[in-house]
């Protein structure tokens, strides 16, 4: 399995983000696909390439246009705003949330920033937008191989993508990386694609992006959120509306769930998939479900996911893996690379 390497995700290094009142050092940090990247090298798992390149179509398909100018140019407007605001992350502190208007697109940067995201614990800085961009191209690349025929291959990008929407950033996340590989493989010509989102949170943004299409099945496990990030989607009843009715499942599981329990939620995600008669699968990879993870709540081993791998390459799908969560850094690496192990030793 080839890996695609985001080789500039280093220029997104956030520096604090806002945690019950104070500003704490980001979780987020470039070593956890340093980690990876190291230990893809270590067991030999295939060849690492870079990105091709690719203009913004692709982003297009996925994010609005007003979003992706804002993205473009917030770092420039950032230290505009100030000088001295080159040494700081930009961080959104005002949003428009219920009865305010949301389709005026204020002069004001920070008004700007808040309308699109939804937290502050998601810093832009200097070199997100060129990091993120680079990431999104090696999504395109991922799907570009797939639709060519390759069994599986892995998307090692960062900042992550689920939690952002067509047009909001949160949750570490800028651009929807699997969303736009799903998008890719669409319009590639397959048929119908399904996105498996395995990290610890709820993919918000995947799911808000395809809820009302019908070509694209998502699927998720995730931490209940009543009590777990991002609270405000994921929760099992939402199914799904107009043409894309039935194609949503949500799976959340409470905080402290093992290997057992969510491996059998694992296999009702993959159900739904194959019910769905997906032609390519896309897995938003989250290792942030390890029991050492420090801002999650579930209980896997390093171990299990070679099983996880396994499980996957048995929906018998050309596969495409997204990096996404994972904070436990030193672990990252063996946890990651155990999953595509596991696949590839069974898909063979
Ligand atoms: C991103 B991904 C910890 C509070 C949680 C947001 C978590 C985003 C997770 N400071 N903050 O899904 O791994
Ligand atoms: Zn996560």
């Amino acid at each position: 399995m080839k890996t695609i390497f985001n080789d500039r995700h280093a220029l997104h290094h956030g520096k604090v983000e806002m945690f019950r009142g104070q500003l704490v050092p980001c979780f987020e940090v470039p070593a956890r696909a340093d980690y990876v990247l190291q230990e893809l090298r270590l067991r030999g798992l295939g060849e690492i390439i870079g990105p091709a390149s690719f203009d913004n179509d692709g982003l297009v398909r996925v994010h609005s246009q007003r979003y992706l100018n804002f993205l473009s140019t917030a770092w420039d407007e950032w230290v505009a705003l100030d000088p001295a605001n080159a040494q700081r992350d930009a961080i959104p502190s005002y949003w428009p949330i219920r009865t305010f208007r949301s389709d005026v697109l204020p002069a004001s940067f920070p008004a700007r920033m808040g309308l699109f995201s939804f937290d502050a614990g998601s810093p832009l800085t200097s070199g997100t937008w060129t990091a993120a961009r680079a990431g999104a191209c090696c999504a395109l690349t991922g799907a570009q191989l797939l639709a060519r025929g390759d069994r599986a291959a892995f998307v090692l990008t960062r900042p992550p993508g689920h939690h952002a929407g067509r047009d909001f950033f949160g949750g570490y996340c800028f651009l929807n990386n699997a969303a736009i590989a799903a998008q890719a493989l669409r319009d590639a010509g397959l048929e119908r694609v399904a996105v498996l989102d395995i990290d610890y949170h709820h993919g918000n943004g995947t799911q808000a992006i395809f809820y009302e299409r019908g070509d694209v099945y998502f699927a998720s496990l995730h931490g209940d959120p009543h009590t777990e990030y991002p609270y405000f989607l994921g929760y099992a009843d939402e199914t799904g509306a107009g043409p894309g009715q039935g194609a949503n499942l949500n799976l959340p599981l409470p905080r402290g769930t093992g290997f057992g329990p969510w491996r059998q939620a694992l296999g009702q995600a993959l159900q739904g998939i194959s019910a769905f008669g997906a032609q390519a699968l896309v897995v938003s990879l989250g290792l942030d479900t390890f029991e050492g993870d420090p801002i999650s709540g579930f209980g896997l081993q390093s171990v299990d996911y070679l099983f996880v791998g396994e499980d996957l390459a048995r929906a018998g799908l050309p596969t495409l893996f997204v990096f996404e969560g994972g904070y436990a850094v030193a672990e990252v690496g063996v946890n990651a690379v155990n999953v595509l192990d596991g696949f590839s030793q069974r898909a063979g």
